[in-house]
């Protein structure tokens, strides 16, 4: 991508069709995150969006509000954004978009068109969820330097492309591979900044479920969720989901860029990984990888007034892949729990839906909670593994409310 068909930053086409404090709008926000980012959250609309609540806009960093978690598709309209770097291809310089796919360890070099990934390979769907690494980190204890998520971080949709093995196959990937390394359309402002450049293991690239994804949810995938085309990594956080997929590398060597070496990292061990990634591991960290077991009550919102009669607790579960056995609901703040009601099974790799009727209450305040559990038999932490970067936060969420 040439620097003319850029656009240095959104600045000029955020459409601030709703600008106003998250609180005019009612928007929900944790008390646990920094009183600092509380004051500058803002509801916004971009462009083809649905509003969203905005941490950052250059470059862009908005999350969905819980509302968008009542069902188990996030619609692409509430789908959050999230850019490192703030030049952005404009859509229409992605018209004459391509992907390169070749590399050292490869046989030969190709280059495919948006057309040619959709009708010179099986098209395959996958419902799967794509959450930040850093989704929660605003509730961080202490709290830590970084996007101050919130809850919202994070969707799932229904992915449609080619599976990244196919393609690979297209040029040979050699049997001294080690990893796969994906650039994007986007870029840095200033030359000195790192471009966001991230790597897979070679075993994690060939898997069945990783995929090109050239649409989301039976649409065109959202300008800013990476039009045209986007590596999809079921299970694996979403900093491995490259956006406006660019250039696909097979290597013999580890990828040494800054987002992979330096960045999203977790201390070495801290949590449950089922494909490892060797190449990148160092003395005391490793790159992050796999999902955390997790759930999120997406209704009621904390702090609202419900009927005695009774309402119903509803939200999602998800995990690396394993699949959610069980999900539990306290409505005293974890002392004791009752199993929900799981909705449909959406695959491995996708949210959950679960609900739980109370039946009558008492007058009185209530601390609900979601603690959900895996196939693997793994459950959510009672406390936090605090880590540098705030990563991995999957404490069950307190949500008070007071039936009268
Ligand atoms: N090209 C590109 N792809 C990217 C990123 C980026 O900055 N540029 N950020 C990654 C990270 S860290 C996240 S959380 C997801 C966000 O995906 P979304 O904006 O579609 O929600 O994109 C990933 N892919
Ligand atoms: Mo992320």
């Amino acid at each position: 991508m040439k620097r003319r068909d850029m656009l240095a930053g959104l600045g000029g086409s955020v459409v601030a069709a709703r600008a106003a404090h998250a609180a005019d709008q009612s928007v929900w926000l944790s008390p646990q995150l920094p009183e600092g980012t509380r004051d500058v959250i803002r509801l916004e609309t971009l462009p083809g969006k649905q509003p969203l609540i905005r941490l950052a806009d250059r470059p862009p960093n908005y999350e969905a509000p819980i509302s968008a978690f009542r069902t188990p598709v996030t619609p692409n309209e509430q789908f959050f954004v999230r850019y490192h770097l703030a030049s952005i291809p404009a859509i229409d310089a992605l018209g004459t978009w391509s992907l390169t796919v070749g590399g050292e360890a490869a046989e030969r070099q190709i280059t495919l068109r948006l057309e040619e990934l959709q009708s010179g390979f099986e098209q395959v769907e996958v419902a799967a969820v794509c959450q930040c690494s850093g989704n929660r980190r605003g509730l961080s204890s202490p709290h830590v330097a970084g996007v101050e998520w919130g809850y919202g971080a994070m969707g799932c949709a229904t992915w449609r492309g080619p599976r990244l093995r196919d393609v690979l196959a297209k040029v040979g990937a050699k049997a001294d591979a080690i990893e796969v390394w994906f650039d994007g359309a986007d870029g840095p402002v200033l030359a000195t900044t790192p471009d966001f450049h991230k790597s897979l293991p070679i075993h994690k690239a060939m898997a069945d479920e990783v995929i090109i994804a050239t649409t989301m949810n039976g649409g065109k995938l959202p300008h800013l969720n990476g039009y045209p085309a986007r590596v999809v990594v079921p299970g694996w956080t979403a900093t491995y989901w490259m956006k406006h997929v660019t250039s696909i590398q097979v290597s013999r060597k580890p990828l040494d860029s800054f987002w992979m070496q330096k960045a999203y990292r977790v201390p070495a061990g801290m949590f449950a990984v089922d494909r490892p990634f060797p190449t990148q591991d160092n003395a005391t960290t490793w790159p992050i990888t796999d999902i955390v077991v997790n759930s999120l009550v997406a209704d009621p919102i904390d702090g609202t007034r419900q009927p005695v009669d009774g309402f119903t607790v509803q939200g999602v579960a998800w995990d690396r892949g394993h699949g959610i056995r069980q999900v539990e609901v306290s409505l005293d703040g974890g002392e004791t729990w009752k199993p929900a009601d799981l909705g449909k099974d959406l695959g491995p790799f996708a949210f959950r839906a679960f609900t739980l009727r109370t039946g009558k209450l008492a007058p009185g305040k209530y601390a609900i909670a979601s603690r959900a559990t895996n196939n693997a038999g793994e459950t959510q932490a009672a406390k936090l593994k605090f880590n540098p970067a705030g990563y991995h936060n999957n404490v069950p969420q307190q949500v008070a409310v007071t039936a009268a």
